[in-house]
């Protein structure tokens, strides 16, 4: 049951996906997916520590909107459920595994731990424990972005930042104040609202005004769009109008996905608070077997072919927990190393 809005429909037959392309958006969901179970049997094997919130059901939103931007050069920065993100980007599932455990060849050199991603190579701004603190760093890496070509005459500087945040994080004041200022200043970014109806045990129709968020980007006079979350054709197709759109200078766009998350909001909770019926409504519209059916119809691929890579994701996750298990924990000698930049 889902009676509180109905999803947005989208017409698939126009969209002509090759099957290199549809493989590594397929390729990448089932990383995301099959990492985060890892991660949970893990967690309670207890070589995680701290609290772990888990990306399950959002997967078509990551890699739909990541893929549409380019291997290099671009921007993501996240939220505290920012593992599949990190992946999408291209962060080595070994160096996110390993960060999780706490250990020195972690993307983040074992100091951040699972809300904390980051990697300056793969464009991956962040993690951020605090709800909506990577709106502002992300309209300042547009910012940045911008300033470097006009100001500064550097013509190649065309990146385009993607901006994740939760529905729950689109009523904090960040939120406006950085759409505002993103839509003065034509900045190239794409807010993206991950909105999974739920913030902990707070219920987005309970927390907010308006709750069609896409609607919020009016009163900026900004491009806001609502999509099928759990259709990773959807949201591909729309993310790579917003990139060609935030590329060309014409400025930002807000996306609101609605999805949801298949597990409860951390690792530490029980999940009762969601009903049978929601979680059922959702679970039927699995991103992963939506997108697998799409590709089979269409003989992209054959089921064979995908149960193969399905494999290999698995192996890959098996080597990566093996690598952080193996690799050394920060020296204590180093405690005071990356507080601040070194020469
Ligand atoms: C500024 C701030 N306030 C409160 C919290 C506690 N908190 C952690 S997660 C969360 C819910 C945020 O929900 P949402 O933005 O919808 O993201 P989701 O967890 O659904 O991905 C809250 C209130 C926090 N981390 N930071
Ligand atoms: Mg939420």
């Amino acid at each position: 049951m889902c009676p509180e809005r109905t999803l947005p429909k989208f017409d698939s037959s126009s969209v002509n996906l090759t099957k290199e392309e549809a493989l590594v958006l397929y390729e990448d969901m089932v990383l995301g997916r099959l990492f985060e179970d890892k991660c949970a049997e893990m967690y309670y094997r207890g070589k995680m520590f701290g609290f772990v919130h888990l990306y399950n059901g959002q997967e078509a939103v990551s890699s739909g909107i990541v893929k549409a931007l380019r291997p290099q050069g671009d921007y993501v920065c996240s939220t505290y459920r920012d593992h599949v993100h990190a992946l999408s980007a291209g962060v080595p599932a070994k160096e996110v595994m390993a960060e999780l455990f706490g250990k020195e060849t972690g993307c983040s050199k074992g100091r951040g731990g699972s809300m904390h991603m980051f990697s300056a190579e793969h464009g991956l701004l962040g993690g951020y424990a605090f709800v909506a603190e990577g709106i502002p760093v992300a309209t300042g890496a547009a910012f940045q972005s911008k300033y470097r070509r006009e100001a500064m005459q550097d013509e190649n500087s065309d990146s385009v930042t993607v901006c994740f945040f939760g529905d729950g994080a689109s009523n904090n004041g960040q939120f406006f104040e950085c759409l505002n200022m993103a839509a003065l200043w034509k900045l190239p970014i794409i807010y993206v609202v991950e909105n999974n109806k739920w913030a902990i045990g707070m219920s987005h129709y309970r927390a907010t005004s308006q709750p069609e968020i896409y609607k919020k980007a009016s009163v900026f006079d900004m491009p806001g769009y609502e999509v099928d979350g759990m259709d990773i054709l959807a949201v591909n197709t729309l993310a790579k109008e917003a990139v060609a759109r935030a590329r060309a200078g014409e400025g930002p766009t807000l996306i609101e996905a609605l999805t949801y998350r298949f597990r409860g909001h951390s690792l530490a909770d029980p999940d009762e608070l969601r009903s049978p019926e929601e979680k059922e409504f959702w679970a039927k519209r699995d991103p992963i077997k939506k997108f697998a059916a799409y590709i089979t119809e269409r003989n992209l691929a054959s089921s064979e072919q995908l149960k193969e890579i399905d494999s290999r994701i698995t192996s890959q996750i098996d080597e990566a927990v093996k690598f952080a298990e193996s690799s050394p924990e920060p020296n204590p000698e180093d405690l005071r190393r990356y507080v601040f930049a070194e020469d």
